[in-house]
Order: C-alpha cells, then sequence, then structure tokens
C-alpha cells in the first residue's frame, strides 16, 4: 500500500498520478478509510467473523477475463460515487488505485497490491481503476446480500442519509 495526493493533471486514470505528496495510514483512518495488510486468508477470516462479513466471492479485472466490456468497465470504476455499505477488498493479486476524497474534497490515491486489504466507509466518495499492468485480483467481502449499487455524485447525493451519517462521523 502506498497513498499519495493525486496530481489531477491529464493522462490515462491507470497512471501513478502522483503528486509526490505521501499520505499516512492515521490521515487515511481520519477519513474513515481503513488499511490492513494480511499475508494469508486466515487473518482475513479473523477480521470477516469480527466484523460480520458473512460472505465473499473473488473477481478479477483484466481483458483477458472481460474481454471488449474491460475498457468500459474500468471507465465506470472511475466515475465518482458511493455506496450505502462499506466496500471492502482484500487484494489476492495484481495491483489497483482506489480514490478517496478526502475532509477537503481532494483526491487521496491509494495504491493496493497482493495482501493488502481495505475498507471504504459506506458515504465515501471514491473511485476504482486498475494500473498500466491492467490486471487485479481481489476478494470481495460483504455482510448479507452484495450491495455493490453505485451512486453517482451528484449534487443531489450529499443528501443522501449514508453521506450524511458519513459525513456527521468523519469529516465533522
Ligand atoms: C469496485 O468496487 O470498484 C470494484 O469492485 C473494482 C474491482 S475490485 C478491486
Ligand atoms: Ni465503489
Amino acid at each position: 500500500m502506498k497513498a499519495y495526493f493525486y496530481d489531477n493533471l491529464p493522462g490515462d486514470q491507470r497512471l501513478p498520478h502522483d503528486s509526490g505528496k505521501e499520505v499516512t495510514v492515521a490521515e487515511l483512518e481520519k477519513v474513515g478509510v481503513l488499511y490492513f495488510r494480511f499475508p494469508d486468508v486466515e487473518g482475513v477470516n479473523g477480521l470477516a467473523s469480527e466484523r460480520g462479513y458473512k460472505n465473499r466471492d473473488e473477481i478479477i479485472v483484466s481483458p483477458e477475463k472481460m474481454g471488449a466490456i474491460y475498457e468500459t468497465k474500468v471507465r465506470q470504476f472511475f466515475d465518482e460515487h458511493l455506496h450505502e455499505d462499506e466496500e471492502i477488498r482484500y487484494i489476492r493479486d495484481g495491483a489497483g488505485y482506489f480514490d478517496v476524497r478526502n475532509e477537503g474534497d481532494e483526491w487521496i490515491r491509494i495504491k493496493l497490491v497482493k495482501d493488502d486489504l481495505i475498507i471504504l466507509p459506506a458515504g465515501i466518495y471514491h473511485r476504482f481503476t486498475t494500473d498500466d499492468t491492467n490486471y487485479i485480483q481481489a476478494m470481495r467481502l460483504f455482510k448479507e446480500e452484495p450491495k455493490w449499487t453505485p451512486l453517482n455524485r451528484t449534487e443531489g447525493l450529499d443528501e443522501n442519509p449514508y453521506r450524511q451519517e458519513y459525513v456527521t462521523q468523519f469529516l465533522k
């Protein structure tokens, strides 16, 4: 894992876009983002039972797996959105970037590689992209039925109760 401010410069979303300004795990925690590293799946099992994540699946995001829809999917993942539930990802292979908004609405880019696990809180604005290797394999954990539905950011979305709860808990 490596976190830094996104440089906001033009160029493919899959490039590093590293501004050179690093962000610490403590700063991630301030916006409700939790980071863990689990060299084996035992650690994940412990976290899953503690937090009540009963279900999981695995996803591979790559042109080989997805074929012609890969480029479209990668662009969709990169649309700024929130979820009404936590987003938990445990990286099994490859790499990718999660970008999250901080309290000043700036993008923090979090590079994740094998054995990294991230928890994004419900209501945080974020987006995802593969990196320039175009390959990531990740375990997705969820409590009951997965609620992956992304709610894309619009003005009205700030009134969403899950967003408001997030703002109250982490940004005030
Ligand atoms: C997401 O939520 O953007 C994804 O599931 C992307 C693939 S998992 C790293
Ligand atoms: Ni998401």
